[in-house]
């Protein structure tokens, strides 16, 4: 989608600070962190929010949340993380192209 700013980070045309990537995700930090460690794993499909998938995006959502704990670890967060996906404008979501937070601390 032309005006998504997370279609335009997965595209490469926006910078992030990214952490991780592959054919179909990719990861990045967050712009405004709300823990000492807090990034994002996205789908480069653009999809609204997970309210708007279906079964044809079970793999993908899939795909996303096993990369969850991997880049978790990459990040040290050996001790446990927290995860959330804020769906919908009462889900506090403010960027319409589905995302996995991930957040804790370091240890
Ligand atoms: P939400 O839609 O409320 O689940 O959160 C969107 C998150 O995306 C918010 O924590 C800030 C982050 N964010 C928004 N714009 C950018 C950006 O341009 N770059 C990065 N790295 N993060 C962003």
């Amino acid at each position: 989608m032309s005006d998504c700013i997370f279609c335009k980070i997965a595209a490469g045309d926006i910078p992030c600070n990214k952490i991780y990537e592959d054919a179909d995700v990719v990861a990045f930090h967050d712009i405004r962190p709300i823990a000492p460690v807090h990034f994002l794993i996205i789908p480069k499909l653009h999809v609204a929010s997970l309210a708007d998938c279906g079964p044809e995006h079970e793999a993908l959502l899939g795909r996303i949340m096993g990369l969850v704990p991997k880049l978790a670890a990459e990040q040290g967060m050996s001790a446990g993380f927290k995860t959330g996906i804020n769906t919908g404008r009462g889900g506090g979501q403010e960027v319409f192209h589905l995302h996995v937070h991930v957040f804790g601390h370091k240890g």
